[in-house]
């Protein structure tokens, strides 16, 4: 026999094609590198200026017109291209610059690219303008802490997902110290202007800036980023400005295509249900893309939740005269109750598994827990205010924290005018599960905001699904409907009369395909006290085996299996719609930077149209600010767009809602939008719910 021999681990690390499969840089990587998005039209020439549009109106809040009245008047500006431009245009256009980009908030597919096209467009511009890239987020403003930006560094990042170039971070800049500090920051590095990639916080953060360096005359400008696809822009006469958020696209197909998989396993080993939590902190506009990416057998969307009125409530409490606040607003409860529904159906129809989706803001819609968090906010804002401490230092474990709620119930009780946390209050909370009580007690985020993505929301639900799914089984309402087929095969193979036994066991012997047994049968013992009295067998037989075998195939284990679908698809790579929108957002600043403009959001008109279509422009921030509750105080931010229930996207979902659950016989209505890819005719062009909400 001959003697292998062994090479060396250095011999095998050298080896050429060792070499080749383990390098960083595979082709993909190398492909999406090397790929320039298509530029818009307006684009295509060397200057483009600005028009205002003044057709589009907002209703502007008093208090933005008191802070940032520098800005507030700004309007809608359309880029347009100019062949000639004179001279002095010119110079101005081409002057030599000093810019600043931040990435602030999570990570968004896509944020790359916006540097590239900005980096791209004031390079062409003007070779020696300096692009500075702040490091870890608006800390690096804070700090000074920023790297300038080459071609090296560019190519290096270019159409690829996270924002691994410069990092991103969270912090707020919401004090006049960070403020001062950050003014000196870009006096330092002589920027002419500072382009903040973020989320809701983060624009109206641009505004601010935007006012404060009015008059050091550096111009601040948004650019609208974040996988959630809550910011969305309409003017007074809900005319669209911007449509979706970059990164929400990829996000969404990166879910779905995982969440395609499992309903395709799901259907194939036939004993799982898939408990999907899917990102998107408040508003479940990805819950809804994936629901129409995937059909899913259920999908919650929280907007529909909170919009939810139990009308036999309502209906009963107006034949007393009374009125039923409670029926107004989903409850937990009822919540599982629906989800029971669609699982016993399923089961009835022999499915006994599925795929839930489940967004992870869901339970910001459900009243009673709605009320918690705002009232806990308030709590912990307040003693962080009049403590100068941190309510998460000072109250460590979660009993600290419940002995705190605890003396402020006592509080309520002695003096009436204290409202915030009476004794129902925290007999109510004392009732949740401590894993839960914990949730909604945890460290809120730097902007304030309760940190859905950290509370196993998907736990709170399932744990009550589970609970009334065994109160069900007990009952003999969920069962597994059995084929008839199957049944008859098996007892003619014991030669039994399938009839005599089927009449007895199943409650829809001769109406259905599929049998289900009757409720009052619910173990080995029910079922042959029935046979019995019925006659088909004798009190000193057994069950036939057959029978048996059938009557525990209608026997439901509710198995789960719970995913989490966030921070992967965050920092996925991003889709050709993504790589597009983004390069041109870039090109979209530079224009908005290079044409004086300052407080404004770049956006992209038509998104939904072919990329031929898509129209460039800037939207003021501040007439988009309205007041709203954060960290217990009432602040300007830019609004958060939810899903709309009467938007097409939502109807779509809500009108085939009973053909995905499947609940019958036939096949699932699964559908596989599979991986994202780079290249190729087959990639999915643009979100769903943008074509439908655009028809
Ligand atoms: P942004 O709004 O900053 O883009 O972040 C969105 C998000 O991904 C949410 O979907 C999620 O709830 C949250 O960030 C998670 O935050 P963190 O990264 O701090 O865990």
């Amino acid at each position: 026999m001959p003697v292998k021999k062994t090479v060396s681990i250095e011999e095998l690390l050298n080896n050429s094609q060792v070499k080749r499969v383990t390098d960083n840089i595979n082709q993909e990587l190398i492909e999406r590198r090397e790929s320039i998005p298509p530029k818009c039209n307006v684009f295509r020439k060397d200057y483009t200026k600005l028009i205002e549009d003044s057709n589009y109106s907002f209703d502007i809040d008093k208090e933005a017109r008191e802070k940032l009245p520098g800005i507030i008047e700004n309007k809608v500006q359309k880029i347009v291209d100019i062949d000639f431009p004179d001279k002095s245009f010119e110079k101005e256009y081409r002057k030599r610059r000093h810019i600043g980009i931040v990435f602030s908030g999570g990570p968004a597919p896509g944020g790359h690219n916006v540097i590239a096209g900005l980096y791209d467009a004031a390079k062409k511009a003007n070779p020696d303008s300096r692009i500075f890239g702040f490091l870890l987020g608006p800390d690096g403003i804070i700090e000074n802490e920023a790297i300038e930006l080459n071609d090296d560094l560019v190519n290096a990042y270019r159409n690829l997902g996270g924002f691994g170039m410069i990092k991103t971070g969270r912090t707020k800049i919401d004090t006049d110290k960070k403020m001062e500090l950050s003014r000196e920051t870009c006096k330092q590095l002589k920027l002419d202007s500072l382009v903040i990639v973020g989320g809701d916080d983060s624009n109206t953060n641009a505004a601010f800036l935007a006012q404060e360096m009015l008059e050091d005359g550096i111009q601040i400008m948004g650019v609208p980023k974040t996988i959630d696809g809550d910011i969305q822009v309409r003017d007074a006469g809900g005319r669209v400005l911007c449509a979706m958020s970059f990164g929400f696209h990829t996000a969404a197909r990166a879910f779905a295509s995982s969440i395609g998989n499992l309903c395709t396993d799901s259907s194939s080993d036939v004993k799982y249900w898939h408990i999907c939590k899917v990102m998107g902190r408040v508003a479940s506009h990805l819950a809804l893309e994936v629901a129409l990416q995937t059909h899913a057998n259920i999908t919650l969307i929280g907007e529909d939740l909170a919009n939810y009125i139990d009308k036999s409530r309502v209906e009963k409490a107006q034949r007393e005269n009374t009125i039923d606040f409670t029926a107004f607003g989903m409850t937990l409860r009822h919540l599982s109750r629906i989800i029971c529904d669609g699982i016993v159906r399923r089961a009835a129809a022999g499915k006994n598994y599925g795929v839930i989706v489940i967004p992870e803001g869901v339970l910001e819609f459900i009243n009673e827990i709605q009320v918690f968090i705002i009232k806990l906010n308030t709590i912990i804002a307040e003693y962080n205010k009049t403590h100068d401490t941190d309510f998460h230092s000072d109250f460590q474990f979660l009993e600290d924290k419940l002995e705190y709620l605890r003396g402020l119930a006592r509080r309520s009780r002695e003096d009436e005018s204290f409202t915030v946390w009476s004794t129902r209050d925290d007999d109510l909370f004392n009732v949740i599960p401590a894993f839960f009580q914990e949730g909604l007690l945890i460290e809120r985020d730097s902007h304030g905001n309760f940190q859905f993505s950290q509370v196993e929301t998907d736990k709170v639900i399932m744990g009550l699904v589970k609970d009334h799914l065994n109160t069900l089984k007990e009952q003999g309402i969920y069962k597994i409907g059995v084929k008839k087929a199957y049944y008859k095969k098996a007892l003619e193979k014991e030669r039994l009369d399938p009839d005599s036994f089927g009449l007895v066991i199943f409650k829809n012997y001769n109406d259905d395909d599929f049998l289900i047994v009757k409720s009052s049968i619910v173990s080995i013992k029910t079922l042959k006290k029935a046979l019995v009295i019925e006659g088909v067998i004798k009190k000193n037989e057994k069950v036939p085996a057959s029978v048996e075998k059938v009557y525990l195939k209608s026997v439901p284990n509710f198995k789960t299996q719970v995913h989490f679908y966030g921070y992967d698809g965050r920092g996925n790579d991003p889709t050709q719609f993504d790589c597009n929108y983004t390069y041109n957002l870039g090109l979209t600043v530079f224009s908005l930077i290079a044409n004086k403009a300052t407080g404004q959001m770049a956006s992209i008109k038509n998104l939904e149209l072919d990329f031929s279509m898509w129209e460039p422009i800037g939207i003021p921030i501040a007439p988009l600010m309205h007041l709203e509750e954060r960290k217990g105080k009432l602040a300007l931010v830019l609004e958060k767009s939810i899903v709309d229930v009467d938007s097409n996207s939502f109807r779509v979902v809500q009108a085939l809602r009973e053909k995905w659950l499947a609940a019958t016989h036939g096949n699932d209505n699964y559908r596989r939008p599979g991986p994202i890819r780079f290249t190729g005719k087959s990639e999915e062009e643009r979100p769903i719910t943008l074509e439908l909400n655009a028809l």
